[in-house]
């Protein structure tokens, strides 16, 4: 039985995650070539997807897995609900998840809606484009994005569970996970990140100054906020605060969506000879490219 049938709502989408009454062959779904998490996934919905109607004003938040997105998305939250004077956060909308009914509501809802996505750029509403929506693109550094992802396959039932670390790797370079390859996400994305509705940001300058950040963002989609505001936006988004209300937003997910929120963890997990692999790779596939410098990979992915 098709369990979001009852409710459409993101508590729904959350409870698969965490329960997904599949077996494990079916945890994955492949579409078109790319795999997807099979709980909160479907081909119908990837089908609707294409004729999706975006509008002028959502505000959508691109990233490959475990790259700031929940962030990111709270930071928008956040700024907008401070400015229409209002305690209530938003709900996230992750555009892939859920069923033609939740597809149905989302349509429906007030602007501004926030929509997060994981979606390679190929598989992106074209209507987004078509109607200049603003996209905020979220990159972060292959090796701490390869880490997070793998503790997060330990953590999440609805994905796989992997006997190693070893595994794990040679998955992620290969693509063999949920959205494909990283490599290959941000490769496409830089043939399309000059336009003047998309904006990129990197987890390791949010990290290093997320107030500067915040008036980039805010500027960006032109969300009016002042000093204070954005000091206050600041103060509810740091990693401590966000974990501290992780329970009411993420439930019993919550220690896997909030876990460690560091820069260099990947030096935890990740021998020489997978990092030279790793940095092999980057050369091959974003070394000089736009958002290959904005990575700042030298800085970020070395011993
Ligand atoms: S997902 O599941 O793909 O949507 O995950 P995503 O939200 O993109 O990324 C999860 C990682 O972001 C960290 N995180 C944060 N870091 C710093 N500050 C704040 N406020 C914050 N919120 C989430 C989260 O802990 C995951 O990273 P790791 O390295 O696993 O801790």
């Amino acid at each position: 039985m098709d369990q979001l049938k009852q409710t459409v709502d993101r508590e729904a989408v959350l409870n698969l995650l965490q329960a997904p009454n599949k077996p494990p062959e079916e945890l994955l779904l492949n579409y078109k070539g790319i795999l997807y998490p099979g709980a909160v996934c479907s081909k119908e919905l990837f089908e609707a997807l294409e004729t999706f109607e975006a509008r002028n004003d959502d505000l959508l938040i691109c990233s490959s897995p475990k790259c700031g997105t929940n962030w990111v998305f709270q930071i928008l939250s956040e700024m907008v609900s401070i400015l229409k004077n209002k305690e209530t956060v938003l709900d996230q909308l992750t555009l892939e998840f859920g069923n033609l009914q939740l597809f149905e509501s989302n349509k429906a809802r007030p602007s501004p809606r926030i929509f997060s996505t994981h979606l390679r750029f190929p598989t992106i509403p074209k209507s987004f484009f078509e109607k200049n929506t603003k996209i905020l693109l979220v990159i972060r550094n292959p090796k701490d994005a390869a880490t997070s992802y793998y503790r997060f396959h330990k953590s999440l039932p609805a994905l796989p569970t992997y006997d190693s670390w070893d595994l794990f790797f040679k998955d992620y370079m290969h693509g063999n996970v949920c959205y494909g390859s990283y490599f290959d996400y941000v490769a496409e994305w830089n043939k399309h990140i000059d336009g003047d509705n998309v904006m990129a940001i990197t987890f390791e300058e949010m990290k290093t100054d997320l107030l500067a950040q915040l008036k980039t963002i805010s500027e960006f989609y032109r969300l009016p906020l002042t000093e204070e505001q954005l000091c206050e936006v600041e103060r509810r988004t740091s990693f401590a605060s966000m974990k501290q209300k992780s329970e009411g937003t993420h439930g019993k997910l919550s220690e896997a969506f909030f876990r460690k929120g560091q820069v260099g963890d990947w030096k935890n997990l990740f021998t020489e000879e997978q990092s030279k692999e790793m940095d092999e790779k980057f050369q091959q596939k974003l070394a000089g490219t736009k958002l290959g410098d904005l990575l700042n990979y030298e800085k970020y992915c070395k011993f």
